[in-house]
């Protein structure tokens, strides 16, 4: 089965979370292959088109948050790809919240090995990110973290990073053995009290809690516990109600109709050699934008003008059209022409935004070098 394993959590999944106060959020885990990081960029996707179909705007409704460890984040070059990604207008969210479990050990690597940088988040520093280094020993400075790095989020729409410094006490995995490549760190590591212990017992000194109190908590948790053991447990007997690999939808058999009216077409046309008002077009430019609209009427269409057609007659059907890629506004080969530069001020004009009341948005955007 798909995901069986000890490593059931890399499907996902969706649900609603209800707050203490009764709050309810959506949440949703995304799947995540074993190759570290390679989610992060996924992610940020999912969360962006979420926020388009929300279509908020400056909003950003979606919050993006990425756990990573402290290894994978200092040595994926994906990371830093992720980063770049994160305030340009094609891709941004709004702000990710980025939190790293800082173990001190990646597998049995130790930092002097997986990175040339001091902090395993220096990455970051690369677009300014907030980056707070809290001891994970410490519950109650790591909540204050985690507030301040949400109200940073949302206050400035940017990246913000928490570094969580804390320890492994077991092996990566099961049959793994620490203490033969960091016998020093494990050492230490084996005489630390756990942080639950660490703070029931500051709770309790400080008069916040009793005794009793903290072992009636303890025993609650416990039986919760068992209970969702006993649950999944009995639940896993049964067939499953879920399916393993993605519903795909049928594809349309037979001859699907493609053709549009020819007012599209023409009102396509129109729309190339209609500029705003004080808008002053290239002078090499107005030519190639007045073949392509005559084109249009008479033949011949070439691809670049096919894709406008394309473009245009999806948007006015009332379909969101996207393209993100490189110099995918010009074109590579000054072949598109989805939005013009005026020649005078840099002013921007996208003809295929402007072609009726109702139709639904075009998003041309030229990407980063990333590939
Ligand atoms: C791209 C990639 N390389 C290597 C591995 C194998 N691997 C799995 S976990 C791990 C160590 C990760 O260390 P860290 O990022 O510090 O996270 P931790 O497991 O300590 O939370 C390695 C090397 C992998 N899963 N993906």
């Amino acid at each position: 089965v798909q995901g069986s394993g000890d490593v059931k959590y890399h499907l996902g999944a969706e649900g609603e979370f209800v707050a203490g106060s009764g709050a309810e959020i959506k949440v949703s885990v995304a799947a995540n292959p074993s190759h570290l990081e390679a989610v992060d960029p996924v992610l940020e996707g999912i969360a962006r088109a979420k926020q388009d179909v929300l279509n908020r705007g400056e909003e950003f409704p979606v919050l993006p948050v990425l756990l990573h460890g402290d290894a994978a984040f200092a040595g994926q070059g994906v990371v830093a790809e992720t980063l770049n990604l994160s305030q340009l207008r094609g891709y941004r969210t709004g702000g990710t919240i980025h939190l790293v479990i800082n173990n001190q050990v990646g597998f049995t690597t130790s930092p002097g090995s997986s990175r040339s940088s001091l902090y395993c988040t220096d990455v970051a520093r690369m677009v300014q990110a907030p980056i707070f280094h809290v001891n994970g020993d410490d519950p109650e400075a790591c909540i204050r973290v985690a507030r301040l790095a949400f109200e940073y989020r949302q206050a400035f729409n940017k990246d913000v990073v928490i570094d969580l410094v804390c320890y492994r006490r077991r092996g990566h995995n099961e049959g793994d053995d620490p203490s033969y490549t960091q016998p020093l760190m494990y050492d230490l590591i084996e005489q630390k009290r756990s942080v639950r212990k660490l703070y029931t017992e500051s709770l309790i000194g400080r008069g916040d809690i009793t005794i009793e109190e903290a072992e009636q908590v303890l025993r609650d948790y416990q039986q919760q516990l068992e209970r969702v053991f006993t649950e999944v447990r009995e639940a896993s007997s049964q067939p499953s109600e879920w399916t393993t690999v993605p519903d795909y939808p049928d594809k349309p058999s037979g001859e699907a109709s493609t053709a549009i009216p020819v007012e599209m077409l023409k009102r396509i046309a129109d729309a190339y050699v209609t500029p705003p008002d004080g808008f002053t077009v290239h002078p090499k430019v107005m030519p190639q934008l007045q073949r392509r609209s005559a084109a249009i009427a008479d033949g011949p269409i070439d691809w670049g003008t096919g894709e406008i057609l394309a473009f245009g007659s999806l948007l006015m059907e009332g379909r969101p059209v996207r393209l993100a890629g490189q110099d995918s506004r010009r074109g590579t080969f000054v072949s598109r022409f989805a939005t013009v530069i005026d020649r005078v001020n840099a002013d921007e004009w996208t003809p295929l935004s402007n072609l009726t009341e109702d139709q639904a948005k075009f998003h041309a955007y030229d990407s980063l070098l990333s590939e």
